[in-house]
């Protein structure tokens, strides 16, 4: 019996030790998961928008996002909204961090990824290329469908129960 397990599990150790070695800074693209990212439709004549999504890390050391980009915004920056002396405002972020083994979710009201100046003005059901740089320069290529944002958030188990449609 002992000797079948460990004719097994020589291969299969060495290729797991080989892929590690191989993917090198991509493991930790690797490790962060986003789930369901998804853009705000923006009111008409609006030249900016956001996206959000949720960050899961299964790895063992925190990963950063420290920027990102779409084709078709001048500007995208990762930013927060925060409540402060009961006005909103949104604080630029240099970075943020899903811890190890845990999740991060950007959602209106909370983190996001700002998108500014629109070359066209974004249709519902549009599908745009998000791309996300880690703190390690590794780049993680999500879809995100650009939706309204009762629709995107009906059904998630977001509780927002403000109704704040232009806060993100
Ligand atoms: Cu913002």
């Amino acid at each position: 019996m002992n000797k079948t397990t460990t004719a097994v599990r020589g291969p299969i150790n060495f290729l797991l030790l080989a892929a590690t070695l191989l993917a090198g800074s991509v493991a930790h693209a690797a490790e962060l998961e986003v789930i369901d990212p998804w853009v705000a439709l923006s009111p008409p004549g609006a030249h900016a928008t956001a996206a959000f999504m949720e960050l899961r890390n299964a790895g063992e050391q925190p990963v950063d996002l420290v920027a990102a980009s779409v084709d078709g915004f001048q500007v995208v920056e990762l930013h927060r909204s925060i409540e402060e002396n009961g006005m909103h405002r949104m604080v630029q972020q240099e970075r943020i961090t899903v811890p190890a083994g845990g999740s991060v979710e950007l959602a209106p009201g909370g983190y996001h990824v700002m998108l500014i100046g629109a070359e066209s003005e974004l249709e519902e059901g549009e599908v745009l290329t998000l791309e996300l740089t880690l703190g390690d320069g590794s780049r993680v290529s999500v879809e995100a469908p650009v939706k309204r944002r009762e629709q995107a958030m009906g059904g998630h188990g977001h509780s927002h129960d403000n109704g704040g449609g232009h806060e993100h």
